[in-house]
């Protein structure tokens, strides 16, 4: 069985990081660790959160693991709270992989043109040192205008997407996805690019008028989970847009639907059909 590592908070009512992390890889098939980086009573969106900074904990923690000899196939971090804790992880994954260890790092910092309530531009620089280790990193278009400085256009041309990507890549990241790309009418999804090949991939599927908390982190960890089943890229970046899309879809049909996060507990079932259906 595939072993995932993956690095993120505890956000213990709201469904996002690592209550969605866990429940959504374990689904897969992978063996899922977690590193909690800080227990929060609720995601950072609800007024009045506690927070518990878990950062003095990785060091241990990790140094156990290490005695171990526990080892991952793939390592991904979502949020991360201060700058501190993204040094912490850069030492992490400098110490943890190895040749074959896909490293998948998803800034989670801000949405719809602004930094999440936590944060500033100056931990916005930090993430990038992050996403400059990534074999993967899937930033949404805002946070890839903070990580990259250039300006977050909420209507764009493609051009604008293939900027960014180019602008992720020259940080580091061997492949940069960018995600909430929407390349036509009622359209949204994600295209990469592939810096080696000098190419570009998408893939677009019919937008559900809707935008929920936690669906970036349902986004990541089925991408996540997709490539460390060894999907290609095409078949991972449908599988996680589907998915997500369904899950969003499914939530509306709730008449009670939770505002603070979706209900991807209903549609786990459907995913593990796409999983077949991808012969993966
Ligand atoms: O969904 C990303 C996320 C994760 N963890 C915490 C958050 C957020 C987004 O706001 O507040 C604590």
């Amino acid at each position: 069985m595939k072993r995932i590592l993956t690095i993120q908070d505890i956000s213990c009512f709201g469904k996002c990081s690592l209550t969605v992390a866990l429940p959504l890889l374990s689904a897969m098939g992978i063996e899922t660790v977690i590193l909690p980086t800080a227990v929060l009573s609720t995601h950072t969106m609800f007024k009045g959160f506690t927070c518990k900074d878990l950062s003095d904990q990785l060091a241990p923690i990790t140094a156990h693991w290490r005695s171990e000899g526990i080892r991952f196939d793939a390592i991904y971090t979502g949020y991360l709270g201060t700058e501190e804790e993204i040094d912490t992880v850069i030492g992490i994954i400098r110490e943890f992989r190895t040749e074959d260890t896909l490293v998948f790092i998803d800034p989670a910092m801000a949405d719809n043109g602004r930094l999440y309530p936590a944060f500033d531009e100056h931990y916005a620089k930090k993430n990038a040192e992050l996403c400059a280790i990534a074999d993967i990193a899937v930033p949404n278009i805002t946070e890839a205008s903070f990580l990259t400085g250039q300006p977050y256009l909420e209507s764009y041309p493609e051009d604008y997407v293939k900027d960014l990507l180019r602008a992720i890549a020259a940080l580091g990241t061997k492949t940069p996805i960018l995600t909430g790309v929407s390349l036509s009418a009622g359209k949204t999804g994600a295209m990469g690019y592939d810096p080696a090949e000098d190419t570009f991939f998408v893939y677009q599927n019919d937008r559900v008028p809707a935008s929920f908390h936690g669906t970036g982190d349902i986004f990541s960890s089925v991408l996540a989970g997709a490539f460390v089943r060894g999907m290609d890229r095409a078949a991972a970046l449908k599988t996680a847009a589907d998915y997500t899309a369904l899950t969003i879809a499914e939530t509306l049909k709730n008449p009670d639907n939770p505002w603070y996060g979706v209900d991807f507990e209903a549609t786990i079932p459907a995913l593990l059909k796409m999983l077949e259906e991808n012969g993966k």
